[in-house]
């Protein structure tokens, strides 16, 4: 009896405790407008909901998310301005689509820059990617963490990709971004930048006859429907970023902010492992619901690797010399 009596009271000392922490905590009632492009039961929906319920708690449910999934605030591009306008409060989205806001982050679309989730982990957490964050502030935006949509595969409705040479002719959608339609266009697709929001509809209708990205997005975003062959090239590692509008940032309290940021590092935790794990099923899953699905050889990987190299050189080219060269060391060092 002693012993349950002395368990009721310790919890009512931590209620009581934590209790006083939330009040003395300076929050204050908000909704914060989260975007995001993927559907609520992608990889992407259910992190922007696992933040947003480790936000309320963490506040006693002052700071309220409202996630805003499939775009409905518009595509990543048209979010990221809202943001800096200060007519949305947050999103998450990706990198390679930043480029246009600040080119450094281009450094990400590099293909076969990462070889696996360690590397790109410890890159983007430490302080390479923490000083790009860092950078968006003065732009209007401020990067919180990086999440994870993963490593890209070629799907396509027209024939399967097994060789470099399969790729003649296709016309691939690929993000908004220079170096995914150079990069494309050199393995001899045709490159069709396109926003994702309007990507399946172009699947569907052949405006175009395919497109790359993770098997949780294919997944999720049911391309398996309109696309009847996948090829796992894992051609690119594509980070999300979590964004916040840094006029609405500015004018948030110390322990507001240190809420968010606290909130939005568990997230970045529950998001790569629901996303590594998902990925597990996901080709299972393509496969039962008749996506012919093939591993491209190393060889033609390689083949692949060699034609994409020079988007190294003319991103360095383009002002990005120590960057390229500050994440080359980097990696060596993780490789050793
Ligand atoms: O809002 C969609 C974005 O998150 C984008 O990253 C999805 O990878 C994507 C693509 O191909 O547009």
């Amino acid at each position: 009896m002693k012993k349950q009596m002395r368990t009721i009271m310790l919890g009512l000392g931590l209620a009581a405790m934590t209790a006083v922490t939330s009040q003395a905590a300076d929050y204050h009632s908000r909704i914060i407008r989260f975007g995001y492009g993927l559907s609520a039961d992608s990889n992407q929906g259910k992190a922007v909901d696992f933040f947003a319920k480790d936000l309320a708690k963490r506040t006693g449910g002052k700071l309220h998310v409202k996630g805003f999934g499939n775009a409905s605030l518009g595509s990543d591009i048209q979010m990221q301005n809202a943001l800096i306008g200060g007519a949305q409060e947050m999103m998450v989205g990706s990198t390679a689509t930043l480029v246009g806001i600040d080119s450094d982050f281009g450094v990400y679309d590099l293909p076969f820059l990462f070889s696996n989730t360690k590397e790109a982990d410890t890159i983007l957490d430490g302080p390479f990617g923490q000083k790009l964050l860092n950078a968006l502030q003065a732009k209007g935006l401020v990067g919180i963490v990086y999440w994870e949509n993963g490593f890209r595969n070629l799907t396509n409705s027209v024939r399967p990709i097994k060789t470099v040479a399969d790729l003649k002719g296709i016309k691939l959608r690929v993000m908004q971004n220079p170096m995914y339609i150079d990069m494309f266009d050199r393995l001899g697709a045709n490159a069709v930048p396109m926003s994702f929001s309007e990507l399946f509809t172009a699947l569907e209708t052949h405006t175009v006859d395919g497109q790359e990205n993770p098997v949780n997005t294919i997944e999720s975003s049911k391309f398996y429907e309109v696309q009847k062959y996948l090829s796992l090239t894992k051609h690119v590692y594509s980070p999300w970023v979590m964004l916040a509008s840094k006029a609405w940032w500015d004018k948030l309290t110390p322990d507001e902010h240190k809420a968010i940021t606290e909130a939005a590092v568990d997230s970045r935790k529950f998001e790569r492992d629901y996303s590594r794990s998902a990925q597990k099923t996901a080709l299972t899953f393509l496969k039962k619901h008749g996506m012919q699905v093939t591993v491209v050889s190393d060889a033609q990987l390689a083949k692949m690797r060699d034609l994409a190299k020079p988007e190294m050189e003319k991103f360095a080219a383009a002002g990005h010399q120590q960057e390229v060269k500050t994440i080359e060391a980097d990696l060596a060092k993780l490789r050793k």
